[in-house]
């Protein structure tokens, strides 16, 4: 049998696959990717600032120190950073919509016309790739859902620059089409079809109703019509549960009558059990939960603070803290307290919430709160703090 020749496959392609012309609607094209991409861009940098911000909050050392104040700056950030990801889905999928003939356009016939034709098409492929990534493995996270190997935080943060990258070559490409689609006031005639105002109203209002059904679970007041949140604000004192007691293993060892908190520093031990806790000073202070994954909610919690701890053991206010705790394996069994948040008088070992003693799955007999810290860093369950040398 003979082989087909080169131009005879290529032939058989071009009358398989549909032609740019076959699309009918005058929607499609710069004019309506040109606007739902402005704001597909705006929800970039969003999630790009917050997400980079996240990124440097989560590393248990941070050169540059993080601000302690306003104590829910990492709440409002975050929910940002989760709606900003949420609100990108609607707008990309009508982005991708609008310019989807394009994928189908025939390569030019010149040579040097067919490298760039190539490049450009590799930076679209680079940009989508990644932007459907970010928001994949984004909602998953929101949604607790961890389907893969991969370091989450590592990956995500990775491929957001990749992102980014892709997406300023893509601008810088597309700048002149751009920039004459959103001069042009004129939307293109549609005769009997949807209009580009209905298109475009419709694009804003599937985005503002996800974001309001998912990622408006840290917005106080509006947190009850996130009705596809995965933590709503319910559990003891008003802050949701994320990993309970059973499910880290630890309900012998927290309930254990026998249990007593570690404070170590070199040559140095204190034991103090919980009534020997209570005892000590106690401070309030209204902090919020947020977590990564993009709930929050604020509590009451009183407790000692965590330089008071330090000062039984000789330890200056200002000096960095390991906190472990009963938890006997598990990514956030451990955190770090660096030297300013263990000063901060509103760094708490925790031992009531809302008034009430710390359920056992909020992290009773004692867990940390400081302020302005991703949830993953509250560590539950403490057991020790051992000052850092
Ligand atoms: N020991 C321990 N502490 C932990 C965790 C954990 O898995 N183990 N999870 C952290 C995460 S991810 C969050 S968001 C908060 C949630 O606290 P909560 O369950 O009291 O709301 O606890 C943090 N402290
Ligand atoms: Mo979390």
């Amino acid at each position: 049998m003979a082989l087909l020749s080169g131009t005879r496959l290529t032939d058989r392609i071009d009358r398989l696959l549909p032609h740019e012309e076959a699309f009918r609607s005058a929607l499609r094209g710069p004019d309506v990717a040109s606007r739902v991409g402005l704001w597909l861009g705006l929800c970039f940098l969003v999630a790009l600032l917050t997400g980079v911000y996240s990124h440097f909050a989560q590393q248990a050392s941070t050169a540059i120190p993080l601000p302690g104040r306003p104590v829910s700056l990492y709440r409002v950030t975050q929910t940002l950073h989760i709606a900003a990801g949420t609100a990108a889905v609607p707008l990309l999928l009508v982005k991708m919509w609008a310019v989807n003939p394009k994928l189908f356009a025939r390569p030019p016939r010149q040579r040097r016309a067919v490298v760039l034709h190539v490049l450009e098409r590799l930076s679209i492929a680079a940009l989508v790739a990644s932007t459907i990534f970010q928001l994949a493995t984004g909602l998953a996270n929101a949604a607790q859902w961890y389907p893969w190997a991969f370091g989450f935080r590592e990956t995500h943060y990775a491929v957001g620059w990749v992102a980014v990258g892709a997406l300023l070559v893509h601008v810088a490409v597309k700048l002149p089409i751009i920039r004459d689609a959103l001069a042009q006031r004129q939307p293109p005639a549609q005769p009997g079809g949807v209009t580009r105002r209905s298109l475009l109203l419709a694009t804003w209002l599937a985005a503002g109703v996800a974001v309001l059904a998912t990622a408006a679970a840290g917005v106080p007041g509006v947190r009850r019509i996130s009705v596809l949140a995965v933590r709503s604000g319910d559990g003891p004192g008003g802050v949701p549960i994320n990993r309970s007691a059973v499910a880290a293993g630890v309900s012998a060892l927290a309930t254990d009558p026998g249990f007593a908190l570690s404070v170590v520093a070199p040559g140095r031990v204190v034991r103090l059990n919980r009534a020997d806790l209570e005892a000590l000073p106690q401070t309030s202070a209204e902090l919020p939960i947020a977590c990564v994954e993009g709930w929050s909610a604020s509590g009451i919690w009183s407790g000692v603070r965590v330089r008071d701890l330090l000062a039984l053991v000789g330890a200056p206010a200002r000096t960095a803290v390991v906190v472990r705790s009963l938890q006997p394996r598990g990514a956030w069994r451990e955190s770090r307290l660096p030297a300013e948040v263990a000063a901060d008088p509103l760094t708490l070992l925790a031992l009531d919430l809302g008034g009430e003693p710390l359920s056992l799955d909020h992290g009773y007999p004692c867990r940390i709160i400081a302020p302005n810290r991703p949830g993953v860093l509250q560590t539950k369950w403490v057991s020790r703090l051992e000052v850092q040398a």
